[in-house]
């Protein structure tokens, strides 16, 4: 079949929509028809040519939602007509780290998916007879995608695609590491590095589990207003002077519990793990860094109680986690539709990373 999609022909261009060819599902896979999908910083980076593991032609996207149109050969979990959302972490619940609960990171389909390709080793997108390569797993900026059934999310029909399809990343990846990787217990003091896409999710998870404080630090003063709308209680702007760990040290009477860095900046990271509480605090990274890039501390930062630790996709496990997030949403218990702040069809997905890049929409999100 033909789909219409923007395409990553190459690092550093503009994306450009063309009518792709699409071989339809084979075993275990499954054919989405895509409704919406946000623009992530990380389809950015990938285009800007920094990430190591870019493939070029590739259809990028990664936050997605949709509906399944055709099923392959042994599929059972979904159906046709069924509402879901494409999983970049998959959850295959068989594998070594399935069926271990320390972590998210199904490696099931782990290799083809890097090498931009579909788990038979072969591409289902192709232009002009060339092969165009798939990006994590998902390829959502694509009118239609072919998808592993172990990554689609199976969701609540009555879901608009507009909205839910944050959940595909960045409403995930900020509750989810308050709640799955951190565990933030009521009463706990937090700080959040960065309020952006994702480190308004995570102030919007702190609240949900009954934090007591919520420290939020960006050097936009703009991100004041976006933080306090979501539970943030105190701002703080590394701009305004003094030494930002002391800082948050004094405001949270001793340290933060748990402190979250929301920006891939290797400094602030060293600031996130150092503004933790003595004895028990624990920091966690989201933000991805440059490739090659390290980071560092005073190992007796660690020897006296802190704790460094990291989290991908919220430590979620797509096909189990994914529906109950959209669950909070559908009851209110957490927010997406304020953070939306841009719409585009996909032939205007390119002001969507303009208007990223200039740091104008918490989320930009194409309707097709
Ligand atoms: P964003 O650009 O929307 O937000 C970043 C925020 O950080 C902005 O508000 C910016 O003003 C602020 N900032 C920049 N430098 C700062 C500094 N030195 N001190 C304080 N604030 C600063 O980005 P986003 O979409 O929220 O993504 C954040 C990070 O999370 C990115 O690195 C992204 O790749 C990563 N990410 C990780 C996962 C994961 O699973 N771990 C998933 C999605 C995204
Ligand atoms: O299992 O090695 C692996 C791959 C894990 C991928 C985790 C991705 C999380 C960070 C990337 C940002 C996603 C938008
Ligand atoms: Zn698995």
């Amino acid at each position: 079949m033909k789909t219409r999609a923007a395409v990553a022909f190459e690092a550093k261009q503009p994306l450009e929509i063309v009518e792709l060819d699409l071989e339809g599902p084979k075993e275990g896979e499954v054919l989405v028809e895509l409704m919406a999908t946000g623009l992530c910083h990380t389809d950015a980076y990938t285009l800007s040519g920094a990430d190591p593991e870019g493939l070029f032609p590739s259809v990028l996207g990664h936050e997605g939602a949709g509906i399944v149109r055709e099923v392959g050969p042994g599929v059972t979990s979904v159906a046709k007509d069924d509402h879901v959302i494409p999983l970049y972490t998959p959850e295959c619940r068989t594998c070594e780290y399935c069926l271990n609960p320390k972590t998210n990171l199904c490696q099931r389909i782990r290799e083809t998916q890097g090498k931009g390709l579909m788990p038979d080793g072969t591409s289902r997108f192709s232009y002009k007879g060339e092969t165009i390569y798939h990006y994590m797993g998902t390829s959502t900026f694509s009118n239609f995608t072919v998808l592993p059934e172990i990554a689609v999310a199976k969701i609540r029909e009555d879901a608009p695609f507009d909205t839910t399809c944050y959940v595909g990343c960045g409403v995930t990846t900020g509750v989810g590491a308050v709640v799955n990787t951190a565990k933030v217990e009521p009463g706990s003091r937090v700080v959040v590095f960065g309020l952006g896409g994702i480190g308004l999710n995570v102030i919007q998870g702190a609240k949900m589990a009954g934090a007591a404080q919520i420290v939020g630090v960006d050097i936009n003063p703009d991100r004041e207003e976006w933080g306090r709308k979501f539970g943030m209680t105190d701002f703080l702007n590394p701009r305004d002077g003094g030494d930002i760990v002391e800082r948050i040290v004094n405001l949270t009477g001793g340290g933060a519990d748990y402190s979250f860095e929301c920006i891939g900046n290797t400094n602030v990271m060293r600031q996130a793990l150092e503004c933790c509480h003595k004895g028990w605090g624990t920091s966690v990274i989201i933000g991805v860094a440059g490739a090659g890039e390290t980071i560092e501390t005073r190992p007796f930062q660690l020897v006296t109680g802190r704790n460094w630790r990291g989290s991908a996709f919220g430590g979620a496990r797509g096909r189990t986690d994914v529906p109950k997030i959209v669950d909070w949403y559908m009851n209110g218990q957490i927010e997406i539709d304020p953070m939306i702040t841009h719409k585009f069809s996909l032939d205007e997905i390119n002001k969507g990373f303009d208007l990223m890049h200039k740091g104008e929409s918490i989320r930009g999100v194409v309707i097709y």
